[in-house]
């Protein structure tokens, strides 16, 4: 098969993203494949350092990643992103770009589960009125509708949810 999927991880904060980003990836490296990983942590702090959290700043946000995995893919890389990318319409222009090679993962997380983990304090800031627009509180989350994928991250482990993902790309022929 071919090997430049784009692995695009959608859902909340604190819904696994990076987590499972970063465990699929070492799978990825142990099969000698080439991979990238994009994330909040790498963009928002250098080439997405002018947008911030409003619908127009996500939207560019996205776009350009949706752009970067597409040059990514050209290059014959395998890419996983970690974005929240709230919008339907957002991830369907990275689809459409991106074509057979998008591949899109839903973590499915209750919010009262991600409220739990807070891993950066963020909803706790949330709540005490520090941060404005936090997503799945008084932003938006707009719920795949026909993701390629469906992980559970409140039900599964990180190593389970993690094989999921193996045995997609397996069965998709992605290695
Ligand atoms: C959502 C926010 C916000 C607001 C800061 N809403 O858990 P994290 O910290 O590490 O992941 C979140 C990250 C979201 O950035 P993305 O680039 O993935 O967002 S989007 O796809 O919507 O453009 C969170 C932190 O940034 N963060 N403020 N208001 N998440």
């Amino acid at each position: 098969g071919h090997k430049s999927g784009v692995l695009w991880l959608t859902g909340l904060s604190g819904s696994g993203k990076s987590t499972i980003a970063v465990e699929v990836e070492k799978r990825l490296f142990e099969r000698n494949l080439k991979t990238y990983h994009l994330d909040g942590d790498n963009l928002r702090f250098g080439l997405n350092k002018d947008l911030g959290f409003s619908a127009e700043d996500r939207r560019e946000n996205i776009r350009r990643v949706g752009e970067l995995a597409k040059l990514f893919a050209d290059a014959g890389i395998l890419t996983i992103t970690s974005f929240i990318s709230p919008y339907q319409s957002d991830r369907n222009l990275a689809r459409d770009l991106l074509e057979d090679d998008f591949i899109e993962i839903y973590l499915k997380c209750s919010l009262d589960v991600c409220e739990q983990r807070d891993p950066k304090g963020l909803y706790k800031k949330v709540r005490n009125g520090e941060i404005k627009g936090f997503t799945g509180i008084d932003a938006p989350y707009e719920v795949p509708g026909e993701p390629e994928l469906i992980i559970e991250t409140d039900r599964l482990t990180v190593e389970e949810s993690v094989e999921k993902i193996m045995d997609y790309m397996e069965k998709r022929c992605l290695f």
